[in-house]
């Protein structure tokens, strides 16, 4: 499948994503992609090492995907899973957050943290509504198996999305069971996971033998501010037109013409961004989804 086709999420997938929040994607990645972003991730992770820059438990949180490994840049729009992304929120879309996460097996007791959450930060507190409005979405595509509960797994509570608190500690240090109905999402490597920001999800400590190793992309609206670091100039020049809109760094057009405005965030001239062509050209701009209508 090339990068020139893209599936859009099926009624079938519509329906379980709405009602669970989640849907995990089999066989998204073939072994060569997923040895090849494996290696990518390794790299950074030997770097980091060497600089003696992992955290105590030679973990590795590495935010902003794409600038710290621009071999992930195939990711942002993979042709097998890119769809869903376009068909919950349409053209005007960007990735506002992403890392790529390595945990090796834990050999001690960990101290404990109730790492239960939304994604999104603040946007928790300072939106009134309940429920809160979704607002972005995230992949995350698995390099290491996962088939397993207890590997560092993605866990959720299933239909959690629509529910603005869960019971937790007073302080993230106490101890604290799993919400009811917590549960670890199970998945082999080359395998994604789709889900809706605000699902209550956390990770499973890895106990296993097994290198966790898992890539994230959080998108959401372009009128929605980036908290990733920009690709440098370099990277974004071998970049395609969607993903140099999607990794912010479109540099053509009147984008940054203060006068005219041209393209900008608030999706006023559908013409300019790339990801509206090419739907477009796809004959994907399905007309029930508001998010596509330009
Ligand atoms: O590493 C995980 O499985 C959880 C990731 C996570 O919390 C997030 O993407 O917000």
């Amino acid at each position: 499948m090339s990068f020139a086709d893209i599936v859009p999420m099926t009624a079938d997938q519509r329906e379980t994503f709405e009602r669970d929040g989640f849907l995990v994607i089999p066989g998204v990645l073939s072994s060569r992609e997923v040895s090849r972003y494996e290696s990518a991730v390794d790299g950074v992770y030997a770097e980091r090492e060497a600089a003696g820059r992992l955290g105590a438990d030679k973990s590795l949180h590495q935010l902003s995907a794409v600038a710290s490994c621009p071999e992930l840049a195939g990711l942002v729009n993979h042709p097998r899973v890119f769809g869903l992304v376009t068909s919950m929120l349409g053209w005007n879309c960007h990735v506002y957050h992403s890392h790529f996460d390595i945990h090796p097996p834990i050999r001690e007791p960990k101290p404990f943290r109730f790492e239960w959450h939304q994604d999104g930060g603040r946007q928790n507190r300072e939106i009134e509504t309940d429920p809160r409005p979704r607002l972005s979405v995230k992949l995350a595509f698995w390099l290491s198996d996962v088939s397993e509960p207890g590997r560092g797994n993605f866990k959720v509570v299933k239909g959690s999305h629509e529910t603005n608190r869960i019971d937790g500690p007073p302080r993230r240090d106490i101890e604290w069971p799993d919400p009811e109905g917590a549960m670890e999402v199970c998945a082999n490597p080359g395998d994604a996971v789709f889900f809706d920001r605000r699902i209550w999800h956390a990770r499973s400590n890895n106990y296993s033998d097994i290198v966790r190793k898992g890539v994230f992309f959080g998108y959401t609206p372009r009128w929605i501010t980036v908290r990733d670091e920009a690709v440098s100039a370099e990277v974004a020049a071998g970049l395609t037109p969607v993903q140099r809109q999607l990794l912010s760094a479109l540099d053509e057009g009147r984008v940054n013409d203060p006068v005219e405005g041209g393209d900008h965030a608030w999706g006023h001239f559908p013409d300019e961004v790339p990801l509206y062509g090419f739907l477009r050209e796809r004959g994907l701009l399905d007309s029930s989804i508001p998010a596509l209508i330009p």
